[in-house]
């Protein structure tokens, strides 16, 4: 699999400056509300023994609704309770087919974890994991790139554990076929005040025909018509902008440069890999991860959709907080364009562009091992934006 080389724009000085949102995360869930008050929309903790009230389930220390009513009337509430749900909502509501349709409306907070609703617990090496499990990137400075030149301060997040699977996009091919979109400004940063989120003028770059534009490569596409072999494997062939889309309808929004960078490298420990345990061991081989075409037993560079593996397939290459395959199998969108890094940065996210690059991290089942690193940054011009190794991870509110 080829691609245009990686964007090779020089770092400048800074052009942007970041601002922090000091905003009280809509939802959270007080102490004195628990137990009994919990009603899936609020994030309330689980208790200890990993158990919720009113037969909630706990999704990553959080008790969340386990169907999509209660959630669609969760969103509707929220939406009320802004003051700025409309027509675009009911759209979103109407058209969403569930929960996540609920959450989708315009002007709601969306639920802040992703629900894997109907979904069975299919994923990780076992075969028994939630797809839609995430966990919690708390906040810190550290130094992109491994640079100390190039430091940033990040903001708690959650990330997904796993990529977005075939099967998870699934629903979310039938909301958006049934004419669901993001509404204006949902997915934007909460932590970026500049960052204004959805545009609406990008719904025009949303395809009527998303079905068929998932079939981008006859070799390494995943999306089939109805369920088949290919539901634990990672979605590819999806645009930034459907990218987007679908982790707005999810709840969430595209990591940020600096997030995913920071997911990867552990933080402050500034780790070479993700799994990189000292954090300067540069220890890679196909225990780890899937790259260079190996996954499935070949010569180094014979590719095949056969090294492009179910998500989570090497935990001994997870992350510091347990997400897989942060390095190899796919690629994943970043809300950024490329270009300079934002400098300095809290929580800062590239939103300007002058020639049309969109940033994307991870490495994938193709590339070799000095693409899988933490440090490694990759771009695509617009228009050659649909590949066969190219994926999605969402983040949301911690
Ligand atoms: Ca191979």
């Amino acid at each position: 699999m080829s691609h245009p080389m990686p964007n090779g724009t020089p770092l400048r000085g800074a052009t942007l400056a970041c601002l922090i949102v000091v905003a009280a995360l809509a939802g959270s869930c007080g102490s004195d509300a628990r137990p009994g008050t919990c009603t899936g929309a609020e994030r309330c903790a689980c208790y200890g023994n990993g158990t919720c009230d009113q037969g909630l389930n706990c999704l990553s220390d959080v008790c969340v609704s386990p169907g999509g009513g209660t959630d669609a009337a969760a969103g509707a509430g929220v939406a009320g309770a802004t003051g700025s749900g409309g027509a675009a909502g009911a759209a979103g509501g109407g058209a969403g087919g569930g929960g996540r349709g609920g959450a989708g409306g315009a002007g709601g907070v969306p639920p802040s974890l992703p629900i894997c609703a109907g979904l069975a617990p299919t994923c990780g090496p076992a075969g028994d994991s939630d797809c839609c499990s995430s966990s919690v990137v708390p906040g810190g400075t550290f130094n992109r790139g491994n640079d100390a030149t190039t430091p940033a301060t990040v903001s708690g997040f959650r990330m997904d554990t796993y990529d977005v699977t075939v099967g998870r996009f699934r629903p979310f091919v039938g909301a958006y076929s049934s004419g669901w979109r993001p509404a204006p400004g949902q997915g934007a940063n909460p932590y970026n005040a500049l960052d204004p989120g959805w545009d609406s003028s990008w719904n025009s770059s949303l395809p009527s025909d998303l079905v068929s534009r998932l079939a981008c490569n006859a070799s390494y596409q995943t999306w089939t018509t109805s369920p088949a072999g290919n539901e634990n494997k990672p979605i590819v062939c999806a645009s930034w902008y459907e990218a987007f889309a679908f982790c707005i309808w999810d709840g969430g929004r595209l990591p940020t440069d600096a997030e995913y960078n920071f997911a990867a490298a552990g933080g402050t420990e500034q780790r070479v890999y993700p799994w990189s345990a000292p954090p300067s061991d540069t220890t890679i081989d196909g225990t780890y991860a899937s790259y260079d075409c190996i996954a499935d037993g070949s010569a180094v560079g014979a590719c095949a959709a056969t090294d492009l593996l179910v998500v989570g397939s090497k935990p001994k290459g997870n992350g510091r907080w347990g997400h897989a395959d942060l390095a190899g199998n796919v690629l994943q969108w970043m809300r950024d364009w490329s270009g300079p890094l934002v400098t300095p940065c809290t929580d800062c996210v590239q939103l300007t562009t002058t020639d049309s690059w969109r940033l994307l991290r991870g490495g994938s089942f193709s590339y070799n091992a000095s693409y899988q690193t933490s440090s490694f940054r990759f771009a695509l011009y617009f228009g050659y934006d649909r590949t066969g190794d190219i994926g999605i991870r969402c983040v949301r509110a911690p």
